[in-house]
């Protein structure tokens, strides 16, 4: 007899709920589960075919050891944790707890993010743990610290039926966040209303908008200080609402009066009459939902522009009430999850940061440990971390669930760091990956479907993940593997934690009271009631979102940000040697670096292999054609792909996916040429705009 197991979609932010009909152990079907509140019953084609991910010849099934001879071995399980715990309790004793570094994933559950970052900071005493988030959303995260208070958008999906102006600034939702876009395709056809696309590229999203802006690269903030200035003169603002619950608007207006129209149009590459007509869609709105994602968070301005999307809802009073508000996108699944847990390097669990001396405490009082055994200096974020591990100073790295080898910028450079480490241990559920080939430890994962867990979405939802198929061989849950390391290291803490469950009980403990409370929360409760929303304190249900609550700042006010576009020394710009620029993104149904969609033949067929889109101008002036291979170069390396040319890119520029890496072909990946360089407030790295020559390289035989 089937019965029908709920779970979540292993993808990306939108969190949809799965329904998997399953008999015995076996996996039958998955659908769309009606009664989650972030899909109402919807998935796209990834989702739908996430089971055919599961039992594929590419899962890791079997733990492996590098031996002498530099081969990967199988090990049994028991082997391969006595060996991790050896060579890391070497490196402990000789050089100490710091030397040792954790970078985890937005694709683990909340309980395997939190227990590894208790392990490192509370066991070790390494302040070294970090994650790929650091590449997609350290800049949205911080922003909305700095502007609202609290990292978390402050905005849910219902919201959308409530609403009837869309902005999409760097995102290209219709490929990367498809129920969600299409939920919100949905009702700007029922309202009339409009969908306004802010992107250099004319994506699927972008043909589908009202009005598509294709902006220059790198000049979103110009453009929303313009749109602030325009709505500003046309009284536009909600002056009651800005003089109630924000402060620092007297210096974003200082500025905004210093703005000329016609610059930012030269600046922007826009139509002073596009920025008119785009000002008025936003001055018009019932209800206002700004989305961003990549196109704002990757890049040298990414936290100030994130808080000028702020500042455009704060000034208009489309904040904290029904069908309005500012929602940054999630990329990966648990994000929103790892952030509460705390899996940055200058954050610890519930809202927390490492630089306080109070909430230091607060956690070694929670987790039982003498004051003073957290750290007080932040760790490495990502960047810092590889340079580290690159001189040396940091000895050993464990990485789980993300393929640095591909997904960073500046490879080589990523590459010689891993070469460094004395010790690399790899938990994927897959083999082998880009990464896998620097490992000395691989240790085979349980992938979500196959697990007890939480995730938490962009809508900040906590839902539960509830095993559809057992993990094949000797595949185990990260935190499993975390925590028989963590026991073989001496950290007995651990011991009592040995079921997702309790260690999200342990977890959720550290939340209560804080911005983001889910102290209310079990997996329990979460089974019988379904997915709920944080603020969500024991005993309460979760608090509205909307009414003028105060912000979680020092004065309860939320905060405007001024901070005027300017020309930046690390920017990249086309010069003689290096005359496009190159940008990088996502396509629909291929998923980073495709160790999940890649073997999924349906998923393939849309873009079956990797390619560099230029437009035709740019094609014919190279003299190149359509399906020729060319190197493309940068300051810091050599990357090879196939020319496309597409209108939809414009002159001056080119597109290049992030999927297809050294797994795929020698020098495939798009990461080979980005740039390390960063926001310096969030640390997150500008991947979306560097300096590149194209070539025509010979044909294949
Ligand atoms: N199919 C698919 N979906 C995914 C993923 C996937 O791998 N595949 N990954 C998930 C993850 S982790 C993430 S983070 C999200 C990412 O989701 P998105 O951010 O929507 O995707 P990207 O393609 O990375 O970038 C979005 C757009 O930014 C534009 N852009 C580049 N520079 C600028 C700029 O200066 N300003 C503006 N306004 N736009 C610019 C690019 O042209 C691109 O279309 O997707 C999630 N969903
Ligand atoms: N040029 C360029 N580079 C980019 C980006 C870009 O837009 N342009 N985007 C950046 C962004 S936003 C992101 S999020 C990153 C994504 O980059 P990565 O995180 O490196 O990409 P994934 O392919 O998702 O890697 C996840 C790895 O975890 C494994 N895995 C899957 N499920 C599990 C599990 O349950 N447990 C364990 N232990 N392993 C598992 C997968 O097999 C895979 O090897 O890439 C970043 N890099
Ligand atoms: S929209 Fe995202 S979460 Fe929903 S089914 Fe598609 S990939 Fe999965
Ligand atoms: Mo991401």
């Amino acid at each position: 007899m089937a019965r029908d197991v709920r779970t979540i979609c292993p993808y990306c932010g939108v969190g949809c709920g799965l329904l998997a009909s399953v008999e015995g152990d076996r996996l039958l079907q998955l659908r769309g589960d009606p009664g989650h509140p972030a899909n109402l019953g919807k998935l796209c084609l990834k989702g739908a075919l996430a089971g055919q991910t599961l039992d594929v010849p590419s899962r890791l099934r079997l733990a492996l050891v590098r031996g002498a001879d530099g081969v990967l071995a199988a090990v049994s399980s028991a082997q391969a944790v006595a060996v991790a715990a050896a060579r890391l309790a070497r490196i402990r004793d000789e050089h100490g707890g710091g030397a040792i570094g954790f970078y985890l994933s937005g694709q683990l559950t909340t309980e395997s993010q939190y227990l590894a970052g208790k392990l490192a900071r509370g066991y070790l005493r390494t302040n070294h743990v970090d994650s790929n988030s650091r590449l997609c959303m350290a800049s949205a995260a911080t922003a909305m610290k700095r502007s609202l208070g609290a990292d978390g958008p402050p905005v849910s999906y219902a919201d959308i039926e409530r609403a009837d102006t869309f902005l999409f600034l760097g995102s290209n939702a219709a490929d990367c966040h498809p129920v969600t876009f299409d939920r919100v395709m949905r009702q700007v056809k029922r309202t009339g209303g409009c969908a306004l696309v802010v992107d250099p590229r004319r994506t699927r999203t972008a043909a589908a908008a009202t009005l598509h802006l294709a902006l220059r690269p790198g000049t979103d903030l110009a453009l929303l200080h313009a749109w602030l200035k325009i709505l500003r003169e046309e009284g536009r603002l909600d002056r009651d609402y800005i003089a109630r619950a924000t402060e620092g608007w007297e210096a974003l207006e200082a500025l905004l009066e210093g703005i000329s129209l016609e610059e930012t149009a030269r600046t922007c590459g826009i139509e002073e009459r596009l920025l008119r007509r785009s000002a008025a869609m936003i001055g018009d709105a019932r209800g206002l939902i700004s989305f961003w994602a990549m196109g704002v968070n990757q890049s040298l301005r990414g936290t100030v522009t994130s808080c000028a999307i702020i500042n455009l809802h704060l000034a208009t009073g489309h904040i904290q009430r029904p069908g309005s508000g500012p929602f940054s996108l999630t990329g990966q699944p648990n994000a929103m999850g790892g952030r509460d847990a705390g899996y940055l390097s200058h954050l610890l669990p519930g809202s927390r940061t490492i630089a306080s001396a109070a909430h230091r405490r607060e956690i070694e009082a929670l987790w039982g440990l003498p004051e003073g055994t957290i750290l007080a200096a932040p760790g490495h974020d990502t960047r810092a971390m590889f340079e580290a591990l690159e001189r040396g100073e940091l000895k050993a790295l464990w990485i789980l669930g993300t393929n640095p080898a591909a997904s960073l910028p500046d490879l080589s450079r990523v590459r010689s760091a891993l070469r460094a480490a004395e010790l690399v241990i790899v938990q994927d559920a897959y083999f082998p990956t880009e990464t896998t080939a620097h490992a000395h430890v691989v240790l085979p994962a349980a992938v979500n479907l196959e697990q007890h867990g939480t995730f938490t979405n962009s809508e900040r939802r906590v839902s539960l993940l509830e095993p559809v198929a057992p993990p094949p061989g000797d595949a185990r849950p990260d935190w499993w593997w975390l925590r028989e390391i963590g026991l073989a290291l001496g950290a007995e803490a651990l011991r009592e934690l040995s079921s997702a469950a309790a260690i999200y009980d342990d977890f959720a403990r550290t939340t209560a009271g804080q911005a983001n409370d889910q102290s209310g929360l079990s997996h329990a409760r979460l089974h019988a009631e379904g997915p709920l929303a944080w603020p969500c304190a024991a005993g309460a249900d979760p608090v509205p979102l909307h009414g003028d609550r105060r912000f979680a700042t020092p004065t309860g006010k939320a905060r405007f940000w001024a901070t005027p576009h300017e020309v930046l020394a690390e920017e990249e710009s086309p010069d003689g040697d290096y005359p496009l620029l190159l940008t990088t993104g996502r396509v629909a149904n291929q998923w980073h670096t495709r160790t999940k969609t890649g073997t999924v033949a349906r998923l393939n067929r849309l873009a079956p292999e990797p390619y560099l889109e230029m437009h035709p101008d740019d094609v014919a002036a190279l003299g190149l054609e359509a399906g020729q291979p060319v190197s493309i170069r940068s300051r810091r390396g050599l990357a090879h792909s196939v020319v496309r040319p597409s209108e939809d890119t414009p002159a001056g520029l080119c597109f290049m996916p992030m999927h297809w890496n050294e797994l795929w072909a020698e020098g495939a990946s798009v990461n080979e040429v980005t740039s390390p360089e960063g926001d310096p407030i969030s640390k997150q790295p500008a991947l979306k705009c560097c300096a590149v020559r194209v070539e025509a390289r010979p044909r294949r035989g």
